[in-house]
């Protein structure tokens, strides 16, 4: 998992893809500041924001890169999938060609992100009435390719705060098991180091005496 660490403090990197128009940007505006605004302001470059939340008891920075110029898949560098602990790939709910784009994007999570990367499918803009991809065919996708489902309207405030409360959960539960991992790794190679201390400071002999002994033991049990 990426994160930074600064001081005491955990940084984890959440990345909102999908092509353009399909309201990246208000979903972020939303979660962060409690805002919409109709109009469309465009995203210049990559544009950050970021939000503190509770990990552990713990602080944490959860920084949301949002994208924009690089909304054709291919045009992203492959650094902010590396870098990424999170990935919310979006489509409107409204549009099929954002969903059908989806698969591509899909394929570039693949390519350049983590395995352990928290993937998340999110049908955007479900207040307007002129929806063409069902609520089936999106959970089937997100299912197929591993990722957690979810439909929102930063318009009407659906299901943003959930998205990342979920998010940040997944975050969580990734972030534990990583943590315990390595703990477990460092547990075995400081045996592992003790072993070889032992055999160190024993000597050579030792090293004979083990090997004797299994030669030993094979030749009893042939026997
Ligand atoms: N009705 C509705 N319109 C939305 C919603 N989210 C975004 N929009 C509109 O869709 C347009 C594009 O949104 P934007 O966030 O800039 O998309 P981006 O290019 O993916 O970042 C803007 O005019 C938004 O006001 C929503 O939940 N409901
Ligand atoms: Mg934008």
């Amino acid at each position: 998992m990426n994160t930074s660490s600064k001081k005491d403090s955990l940084t984890f990197n959440v990345l909102i893809i999908g092509d353009s128009g399909v309201g990246k940007t208000a979903l972020l505006v939303r979660f962060c500041d409690d805002e919409y605004n109709p109009a469309n302001i465009s995203t210049v470059g990559i544009d950050c924001k970021s939000k503190s939340v509770k990990l552990e008891g713990k602080e944490v920075k959860i920084q949301l890169w949002d994208t924009a110029g690089q909304e054709r898949y291919g045009k992203l560098s492959y650094t902010y999938y590396k870098k990424a602990t999170g990935i919310i790939l979006a489509y409107d709910v409204n549009d099929r060609k954002s969903f059908s784009n989806a698969k591509g994007w899909m394929e570039q999570i693949k390519t350049y992100a983590n395995a352990d990367v928290i993937k998340f499918l999110v049908g955007t803009k479900i207040d307007l009435s002129d929806r063409v991809v069902s609520i089936n065919e999106g959970r089937k996708l997100a299912g197929a390719n591993g990722m957690i489902f979810a439909e929102t309207s930063a318009k009407e405030k659906y299901g943003v705060a959930e998205t990342f409360e979920e998010l940040v959960k997944e975050i969580q539960k990734n972030f534990i098991a990583k943590k315990e991992a390595t703990e477990i790794e460092k547990n075995q190679s400081r045996q592992e180091g003790d072993n070889v201390e032992d055999l160190a400071m024993q000597g050579s002999g030792r090293i004979r005496l083990t090997t004797f002994k299994g030669k030993k033991e094979q030749k009893g049990c042939c026997n």
